[in-house]
């Protein structure tokens, strides 16, 4: 395929944009990109694009897709006045997304995460990472990565799939988080790596979930295993998390409203992702911003994610992550879309999409703009004009 008439934000370099490109795929790669007067003579399916702005598929980074149920209605009871425990009492909060997700059949899983992932495809996305979290038991842990395996199958996307046995401490085991980690996180990394159903493994380090001591010993079999590890690190308070995830060479630590410059320092030493996740931000009001001048004073890679949970942020557009990461945290444009393509990338580990070169996936996203700063820009507009998945065309 011979892509014509595009302005191409290839992400490679300072100057990344090219105004009047080309660029030509070969199966489900990319063979050469550049300016269309140098467009090397050859055969293929020329498509016009009009001038339109091409990017590299978006790449989701930070996501819990797979999960049952909702939380629309414990929203609406807070809105009515209802107190935290009254939303508890009456089966609000993680807890109801636990029982939904342990009473739910794979099949039901992925239907439900199969809605969501056409509105992110709809959005440009072309790789997604779905974690787990809501199972809590080893057999729904398993059974929550195979519906995030399942939904690779079904084309369109290629998704990496994370282990977060580690999200929560069920109510079975409340008070005895450490005979959870005994009992099933371990076990169930244990599992997942014999059936092949994770990419990568994850981590709440938060009073309100694990401890930093109790995070490191999931890290230290995970690394055992030969798998990468993240961690949702300094959401509510600073528990030195990313430092820690830093320590075992994490590809990310996500969230970060409370990290400190030690925290900023350690993941730059050690090539940790930053993930920005705007939309939890907004949902929980919080009102203490993620460090961004530090994380950029250390050259700290800054990735931008929906974090898609029926919690915190019930939300599918990661072109509205973009903009929130402009208007509340100051990224500027050029910063967003890194976060969404090539820092994504590296959040992921993948160093075979995220950029438009030659020898890269032929992922692409094209869009009804002139310029990237348009994708920020709109507040809740999906100008995606069409996507290329591995070389296939698909409007
Ligand atoms: N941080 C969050 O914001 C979500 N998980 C996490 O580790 C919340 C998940 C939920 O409330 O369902
Ligand atoms: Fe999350």
């Amino acid at each position: 395929m011979i892509l014509t008439n595009a302005t191409i934000a290839t992400m490679t370099g300072a100057a990344g944009l090219i105004p009047k490109g080309a660029i030509v795929t070969e199966g489900d790669r990319i063979l050469w990109v550049g300016p269309e007067s140098d467009l090397p003579s050859g055969q293929g399916e020329r498509v016009d694009l009009g001038g339109r702005l091409v990017t590299p598929g978006l790449i989701d980074c930070h996501t819990h897709l797979v999960h049952a149920g909702d939380r629309a209605r414990e929203f609406e009871m807070r809105l009515n006045g209802a107190s935290y425990e009254e939303v508890a009492r009456a089966g609000g909060g993680i807890v109801s997304t636990v029982r939904a997700t342990r009473a739910a059949t794979e099949g039901e899983l992925v239907a439900g995460a199969e809605a969501r992932l056409a509105a992110m495809r709809a959005d440009g996305v072309t790789t997604v990472e779905v974690k787990s979290g809501y199972g809590l038991t080893v057999a729904d842990e398993v059974k929550m990565l195979r519906a995030a395996r399942a939904l690779g199958r079904t084309g369109g996307v290629q998704v990496h799939a994370t282990l977060l046995a580690a999200h929560a401490v069920p109510p079975e085991y409340t008070g005895r988080a450490d005979a959870y980690i005994d009992e099933v996180c371990l076990p169930a990394l244990d599992a997942a790596h014999a059936e092949g159903l994770a990419d990568s493994v994850d981590g709440f380090c938060e009073g309100i979930a694990f401890t930093p001591a109790q995070i490191d010993r999931v890290f230290i079999r995970a690394r055992a295993l030969g798998l990468p590890v993240r961690l949702h690190a300094e959401q509510l308070s600073n528990l030195g998390g990313a430092a820690l995830a830093a320590r075992h060479g994490a590809l990310s630590a996500d969230h970060l409203e409370y990290l400190d410059e030690a925290g900023a320092a350690a993941m730059a030493a050690a090539g940790t992702v930053a993930v920005i996740l705007p939309g939890a931000f907004y949902t929980l009001r919080e009102t203490v911003l993620p460090p961004i001048a530090l994380l950029r004073k250390h050259g700290v890679p800054m990735a931008v994610a929906t974090d898609c949970n029926p919690g915190t942020a019930p939300m599918t557009s990661l072109t509205l992550a973009m903009n929130m990461a402009c208007t509340f945290f100051r990224m500027t444009p050029d910063e967003a879309l890194a976060g969404v393509t090539t820092h994504a990338a590296g959040a992921l580990g993948l160093s075979d999409r995220g950029r438009i070169a030659a020898g890269l996936r032929a992922d692409l996203a094209v869009w009804d703009a002139a310029h990237p700063a348009e994708l920020s820009y709109r507040i809740g507009a999906t100008p995606l004009h069409a996507r290329i998945f591995g070389g296939r065309l698909d409007a």
